[in-house]
């Protein structure tokens, strides 16, 4: 294992209830649309005009909005998004994610971020980890996001290591198949059903160890 690619939201901090939230809140003063709980799941590791168009489609409004008003209301939603990240300190770092890149890092594994997140950046600032990894993949300069395997291939190639040397970190079905479709070593944290594509799912990031991701990597390798 030469690499370490991580997605972010889900894996090294939980901004998901923030994107939930603001698309809610946009959901509700826009469309007056309700959205359920479950639907957080569809938007978890999906661009910001992919999940527009998913509450769109549910609220059966696709086609109603110009291209115009569509980028309107995901401006809209990134400043709400952007206020409540604002808050975050590296009290938000997931459980055990620390250590383990403190780990990973001491053992020579050079660490990337492959989020579909324009925030990443932002994010990673406030989390007190920008410098903790080698170089963070740009969604704005990738063809197709998950599942298209796109970004975690551009993040490989940021710390300059071969695909199959890498393992890929997710929380979402979109990841996932992401970091297959890379050839890359898959684990993730979450629902062992919903992840079962990967190589190894993990209830919680408190499972994530340097041996952990060292024993997978060596079994399921290409
Ligand atoms: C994250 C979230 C998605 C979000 C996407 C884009 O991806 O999981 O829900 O829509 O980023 O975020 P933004 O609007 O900040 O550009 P990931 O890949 O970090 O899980
Ligand atoms: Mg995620």
């Amino acid at each position: 294992m030469q690499a370490a690619v991580f997605d972010l939201d889900g894996v090294v901090t939980d901004t998901a209830k923030f994107h939930f939230q603001a698309w809610s809140k946009l959901a509700k003063e826009e469309f007056n649309l309700d959205l359920p709980a479950s639907f957080e799941t569809n938007l978890k590791g999906i661009s910001r005009t992919e999940s527009l168009e998913a509450i769109l489609k549910f609220g059966d409004l696709l086609d109603k909005y110009s291209k115009e008003e569509v980028q309107n209301l995901a401006n809209k939603k990134n400043d709400y998004y952007v206020e409540a990240i604002s808050k975050l300190t590296k009290e938000d770092i997931l459980p055990g994610i620390t250590k383990l890149l403190t780990d990973l890092k001491a053992n020579g594994v050079k660490l990337a971020v492959a989020s579909a997140s324009k925030n990443a950046p932002f994010i990673l600032e406030k989390l007190g980890l920008a410098h903790v990894f080698d170089a963070v993949a740009d969604p704005a300069k990738v063809n197709a996001g998950k599942p298209a395997p796109d970004i975690f291939l551009a993040g490989a190639k940021a710390v300059g290591v071969a695909p199959n040397q890498c393992v890929g970190v997710e929380d979402a079905i979109a990841g996932v198949s992401a970091i297959k479709a890379a050839d890359m070593v898959a684990v993730a944290v979450g629902d062992k059903d919903e992840l079962r594509q990967a190589d190894c799912v993990v209830p919680t990031t408190r499972n994530f160890t340097y041996q952990l991701f060292s024993d997978v990597f060596d079994r399921y390798h290409k």
